[in-house]
């Protein structure tokens, strides 16, 4: 045991899902177990007819999703005697990589795009020790150099790729599932390079199939307007958006995505990056959670398609925001209000005080 937590982390929890042996040294940072978050205050404020709850990975150890499926692959690359693994990344899998290759004492080597990823995150990577290697270009071009990589040197792959990463990232599905006491009737989330809606819905079939639950959610993805390929139907070249997790082009998972949202009735759609950034200042200032701006795109999708006239009124909506706000603060400090500033005088701070009571 690593300690003495009543939550082992999502290998331990679910292990009859996975595929772990006595051999399988389990590195573990006892991600898991996040917050399920019903918001009453926003669905108040805009009018939604809707139970509408947050699950916030962005709870996890290194602050997103990734961990779920980074403990696993990290595992079974030491059980198979690695000494070293890689992404590409727009910054959360090289958070998580390097932070679990440390636990591991393993070494991690990271590709990320030169002057596009999020502060925090890249601080991440470098804390943990791992290499950090800034290409000139863009996640796409990264991820496609990784696989180059890989087949010349021993070194493991722990992009989602790694049918490890997905395998573990579909504990969420678990969890929501044993934390609402139900099946959401839909599951929105942020769609990148299209892991984790991949990994969710095999997560919900699993939990179906094991008899944990009777039915299935309809899922719902979200792309960023200038990164959208699987809504256009094309990859893009040239992806942008304020949201650089999901600043991707041509997603790895594309083909399991849409079958994601064709086996279960759902939709993958666009929002702005203007729709984005309301909805990270609204779960934040109504709801007291914070959230990085790719993560509110699954709230901003719901509140869109709400607006159309989507959803069946009353019903029950899952939306998981990826990543923790605190890895990207340059974005909300550009377009916050900024604070106040005042003499340390008691009569200056009164003042101010009872204009705004
Ligand atoms: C906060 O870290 O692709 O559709 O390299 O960090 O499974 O890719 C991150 C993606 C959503 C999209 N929200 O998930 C990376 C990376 C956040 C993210 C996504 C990412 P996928």
């Amino acid at each position: 045991m690593d300690t003495k937590s009543t939550w082992k982390g999502i290998i331990r929890e679910y292990i009859d899902f996975f595929p772990i042996t006595e051999k399988t040294p389990i590195v573990t940072l006892l991600e898991g177990n996040t917050p399920l978050v019903c918001v009453n205050n926003l669905t108040k404020k805009l009018n939604l007819n809707l139970n509408l709850y947050l699950k916030f990975d962005g709870a996890n150890p290194s602050g997103s999703f990734k961990d779920r499926g980074m403990t696993l692959a990290i595992s079974k690359a030491l059980e198979e005697g690695a000494k070293a693994v890689i992404c590409a990344s727009t910054g959360n899998t090289s958070a998580s990589a390097s932070a679990y290759a440390a636990r591991a004492g393993i070494k991690a080597i990271v590709l990320i795009p030169e002057g596009k990823i999020a502060t925090g995150k890249l601080v991440q990577a470098m804390v943990h020790g791992a290499f950090v290697i800034q290409v000139k270009g863009n996640f796409d071009q990264a991820l496609n150099i990784v696989r180059e990589l890989v087949k010349e040197y021993p070194i493991t792959l722990v992009n989602s790729i790694n049918p490890y990463r997905i395998e573990g990232q579909k504990s969420a599905a678990f969890e929501v599932c044993d934390q609402l006491g139900r099946v959401p009737d839909y599951h929105a989330l942020p769609v990148g390079n299209a892991g984790n809606i991949t990994a969710y819905w095999r997560g919900y079939k699993e939990y179906k199939e094991k008899g944990k639950i009777q039915n299935l959610p309809k899922m719902l993805g979200f792309q960023a307007a200038g990164a959208a390929p699987i809504v256009l139907g094309h990859p893009v070249e040239k992806p942008e958006t304020v949201a650089t997790a999901i600043r991707i082009g041509n997603p790895a998972s594309w083909r399991t995505a849409v079958q994601a949202r064709d086996e279960s009735g759902g939709t993958i759609d666009i929002v702005t990056d203007e729709e984005i950034l309301e909805a990270q200042k609204m779960i934040a200032s109504y709801e007291g959670i914070f959230c990085e701006p790719a993560s509110a795109a699954s709230v901003a999708g719901v509140i869109k398609l709400y607006k159309q006239g989507y959803f069946k009124e009353n019903s029950t909506v899952v939306c998981t925001l990826t990543g923790n706000g605190l890895k990207d603060p340059d974005i909300v400090f550009k377009i916050a209000e900024k604070p106040v500033a005042l003499p340390a005088e008691l009569n200056s701070v009164r003042d101010f005080v009872e204009k705004i009571l």
